[in-house]
């Protein structure tokens, strides 16, 4: 008996130490600190308006208990100086904001409720924070130095016969004083976590997970200590430096030299824009960028982020605040005027503020709004906004500096190999090019019509999934919203959307349950640049036109949004297709990829979330080559998207790929390790043209047949080439010979392996033979498959430990490795050297300066040679519209085929000329024109 009730009662203390669970991570420390808004002027009041906004009413919902009453969060301590007299510490609910007047809350409240989701672990916030307080003086951080004053103010202390001394010395006490009691609070919480976390144990120590900075009206209005506020860049320049010198103290004293750091930037009154208050555009403007100016230093890349909190601002509530003004004044005015009873003064006041409001936006007044505006008007909505934003782009650089990719995800995806692409949208009633053709071949006004006729009546989502499965597909991506603005799920974020067109049904949603019911993975595809939305800076046609009023910030909004609505009505989905990033960079798109991650942790995200300056290959995943097959790299996933015809939308009679081309595409790039997204574009009825459905059946016949072949393997170790390419699994190795070498047999390197067997899977069988150098497969010419004969090679040990190598093979061309020279070279070096367009290896290429409209490749065959065919290869540039294949004679250059297009590889045939020296004269290319190969074959 006395054994369980001793046994009992451990368990309950440990039971109880599991609140902080046994293998309890370091705790999770969060630091506010700032001035009147980090304090929080928000009574609690104003709740109720943040339910009035279907885009907040989540937020509140987090707030408050199913009781109304506010919420008190289990597993976020606080402890808050400069609200009170006392230090306030306890669990974090309502009350930590301003105690005068409260309850209030500042952005502590719901930055700890994210940010204890996003960790999803206990937490502390340790807030300290006072009214009034200069970041120049009373926070001037320790390597700041002492406060100086400059002439003007010193010029003015005098004209006020101020005691410059004393003045001086004042300074001096106050230099840094709030800094000061900011790192002693801190450290005194630190020296004792468990007086403010009682659960808290010692030996799970903690971590300063994050800091949050917000301050910055006493340096705004201080035009004493920042006098050329109105000059961009320099006015307040030293506030940036200030802000930094206080990172770095902040981070050296408190020993968290990683400690990432959010800068609040000042947002009263809203995003700087054109309607902004033009009397504080200049001085507002210079100093929120001032104030931001330390994400751009190198040393803090990726640790200190900035929330501009403009964003949050409430225009409408702005505006009635500023009719509250004028009722101030004039209840002043009224108040002057002796010769009115107390009656009659409230009545008059009455009277204007009737006429100045309308009962509901008096009502809305006193619901939103509890404070003056540069307290964010009191408001609980923007400031329950900026917390949360605060704790999203902690977590976003947090989770950014963790680079979480799944790999099991990755593989997943790899493992797949094959998708179908979908371009679709009102655009398809019209047959031109989405996106592209709004203020081309279709005026925007009537473009941005067309959805009101846009009902596919035949859609099925079913039927399209079965259509990718029946090609082997084993994922898709849907264009969800493409650079039209448009989209096919019925957004609450916007009106423009399938919901509000004749069809209604959300096309989305049906492809997402298809998919999951047939079990193909959905993805979707989201244009970050939006030609439509009034915020994105950029308009129609192909966004060379500037928009009236862009506001970057908003529009980032509307775009995190949306994707969040995608992620969460549709996921989990196995990626996020961004497109076209126009405009936007790592500091919106990396918060937007954390937010993407935070979301759904293992989906894959492409590389087309943002700009980088450098290297788009550094964004997201994996890489996306468009319209050719990517280069063969094991190390940086890739996925080539490309039309099954020419155009991505729907276009009638659009040029179709044949069998053989769609699925050597297939093989070419699975054999250089990457995955092929090939798109079609539904016709404004909803069904895939039946043309389309029929080549994709092709490559699913193909693909039930040697789908081993592709599937869960890995590219090379033979690279892809004009031979063909190759991919491997386990001990198997699977060449796809495209091409045989004229010469007969295909020779590859023996690169060290031992061939234990050959089998060819296409019919037929192969004679192998091999030396240390190479491996000679021949297979007679009847059993050679048209698209691809494919030899299934069994080795010993794991085939993708083969170092990979390169098969070129000799093409009989008569130009292959002749003395070559051109008009025009990119550069000085071999890499892009007329030669390397007579090398017979596909993978090297000659190439021009960009902005090159015309030029000429010239090859010497060495003798006089008759010739009556050559191919070229341009790779998937597309660049070359006019051209003429010449030979020479009598040092006359003579035409033997004139041209149009080349458009990736074209062979072409011609009447036989004799020449010696013959050459690629390009008349009109759209860019710098580049070839990868160039080869004349003898007449026979
Ligand atoms: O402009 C788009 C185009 O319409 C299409 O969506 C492709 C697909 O990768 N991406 C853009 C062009 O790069």
């Amino acid at each position: 008996m006395k054994k369980l009730l001793l046994s009992a009662i451990l368990l309950t203390v440990f039971a109880g130490l599991c609140a902080f669970d046994a293998e309890a991570k370091p705790l999770k420390i969060y630091i506010l600190v700032g001035q009147s808004n980090m304090q929080g002027h928000a009574k609690v009041t104003t709740f109720d308006h943040i339910g009035m906004d279907p885009k907040t009413a989540p937020i509140l919902k987090e707030m408050r208990n199913a009781d109304g009453s506010p919420r008190v969060c289990d597993k976020v301590w606080i402890s808050a100086i400069g609200i009170a007299e006392e230090e306030r510490h306890g669990k974090l609910t309502v009350g930590y904001g301003a105690e005068r007047n409260g309850p209030k809350i500042g952005p502590e409240f719901t930055f700890g409720i994210y940010m204890q989701k996003f960790v999803d672990e206990p937490i502390l916030i340790i807030k300290t924070a006072w009214g009034g307080k200069s970041l120049n003086t009373d926070f001037r951080p320790p390597s700041a130095g002492p406060y100086e004053f400059n002439e003007a103010q010193l010029e003015n202390l005098k004209k006020r016969g101020v005691d410059i001394k004393q003045a001086k010395a004042d300074k001096a006490d106050k230099t840094g004083h709030y800094y000061r009691l900011m790192i002693k609070h801190v450290k005194g919480v630190l020296g004792d976590i468990k007086r403010v976390v009682p659960d808290y144990d010692a030996k799970q120590g903690y971590e300063l997970a994050g800091f949050a900075w917000f301050q910055g009206w006493n340096d705004k209005v201080d035009s004493g200590t920042y006098p050329n506020r109105r000059e961009p860049g320099v006015g307040y320049a030293k506030y940036g430096v200030w802000m930094a010198d206080f990172i770095r103290d902040v981070r050296k004293d408190l020993n968290a030299p990683k400690m990432p750091f959010v800068i609040g930037v000042m947002g009263v009154g809203g995003m700087i824009n054109k309607d902004y208050n033009p009397r504080n555009k200049v001085t507002h403007g210079n100093f929120r960028a001032a104030m931001a100016a330390p994400t751009k230093m190198p040393e803090f890349k990726g640790n200190v982020v900035a929330v501009r909190t403009g964003l949050y601002w409430d225009p409408i509530l702005g505006e009635l605040a500023a009719r509250w003004d004028k009722v101030k004044s004039k209840s002043r005015s009224l108040n002057k005027d002796k010769s009115l009873t107390p009656a009659q003064r409230t009545a008059a006041l009455n009277k204007y503020k009737a006429e100045v409001y309308t009962p509901e936006e008096l009502e809305l007044f006193r619901k939103g709004t509890s404070n003056a505006a540069y307290h964010y008007l009191g408001s609980a909505k923007i400031m329950a906004q900026i917390g949360k934003a605060f704790a999203e782009a902690l977590a976003a650089t947090t989770e950014k500096n963790k680079s979480t990719m799944d790999p099991d995800a990755l593989k997943r995806w790899q493992d797949m190999g094959f998708g179908m692409f979908i371009h679709w949208g009102p655009v398809s009633l019209t047959g031109h090019e989405i996106g592209w053709s709004r203020g081309r071949q279709t005026p925007i006004e009537e473009y941005d019509q067309l959805y009101k006729r846009f009902n596919p009546t035949k859609f099925d989502a079913d039927q399209w999934v079965r259509i990718a499965k029946d090609a082997g597909m084993k994922y898709m991506v849907l264009t969800t919203k493409h650079h039209d603005g448009f989209c096919l799920w019925p957004s609450k974020h916007t009106d423009y959307h399938i919901g509000n067109s004749p069809f209604k049904r959300d096309v989305v949603g049906e492809l997402a349950k298809a998919c999951k019911k047939q079990g193909i993975k959905f993805g979707t595809y989201y244009s970050v640049c939006d030609w439509y939305h009034p915020a994105y800076p950029k308009g129609s046609p192909a966004g060379q036109t500037d928009k009236p009023n862009p506001d970057i910030d908003r529009y980032i909004k509307y775009l995190r949004n949306q994707v969040t609505e995608l992620i969460t009505n549709y996921g989990p989905l196995h990626t996020m297709w961004f497109d076209v990033p126009q405009e936007v960079y790592s500091d919106h798109g990396d918060p937007t990829i954390a937010m993407v991650r935070k979301l759904q942790p293992d989906i894959l995200i492409n590389n087309r979330a943002y700009r980088h300056k450098q290297d788009h290959n550094k964004v997201g995943d994996y890489s996306t080559p468009e319209q050719r097959v990517g280069g063969f790299d094991r190390q940086r996933p890739w996925e080539t998207c490309m039309t099954i015809c020419r155009q991505w939308a729907w276009k009638p009679n659009d040029k179709m790929k044949s069998a053989k081309q769609c699925i050597q595409t297939l093989l070419q790039t699975v054999g250089g390790d990457g995955n092929l997204l090939f798109n079609v574009g539904p016709m404004p009825d909803g069904l895939i043209e039946p043309r389309q459905v029929e080549r994709l059946k092709e490559m699913g016949t193909w693909l039930k047949k040697y789908g081993y072949s592709v599937y869960g393997t890995r590219g090379g170790p033979f690279k892809p080439g004009q031979w063909g390419a190759s991919t491997c699994k386990g001990n198997k190795i699977y060449l796809f010979v495209m091409n045989w070498p004229q010469d007969g047999s295909l020779k590859i390197p023996a690169v060290g392996i031992k061939i234990k067997k050959a089998k060819v899977k296409t019919g037929g069988t192969v004679k192998m033979s091999q030396t240390a150098r190479i491996i000679e497969f021949d297979i007679p010419k009847d059993d050679r498959d048209p698209i691809a004969t494919v030899i299934e090679l069994t080795v010993k040990g794991k085939a993708f430990e083969i170092e990979p190598v390169k098969i070129v093979t000799k093409s009989n061309s008569a130009a292959s490795g002749k003395q070559a020279k051109a008009s025009h070279r990119f550069s000085k070096g071999e890499e892009y050297a007329p030669g390397k367009a007579f090398d017979d290896d596909p993978e090297t290429r000659w190439a021009t300066p960009s902005g090159t409209k015309t030029a000429w490749l010239q090859v010497d065959l060495g003798k006089e040679m008759t010739i009556d065919r050559a191919l070229i290869n341009e790779g998937h540039w597309d660049r070359v519209k006019n051209f003429a294949l010449q030979y020479k004679v009598d040092s006359q250059w003579k035409t033997a085929y004139e041209g149009r297009k080349i458009d990736s590889t074209r062979s072409f045939a011609f009447d036989p000329v004799t020449a010696h020296y013959f050459r690629l004269n390009i008349f009109r290319a759209v860019e710098g024109p580049t070839i990868w190969e160039f080869q004349l074959f003898e007449a026979k």
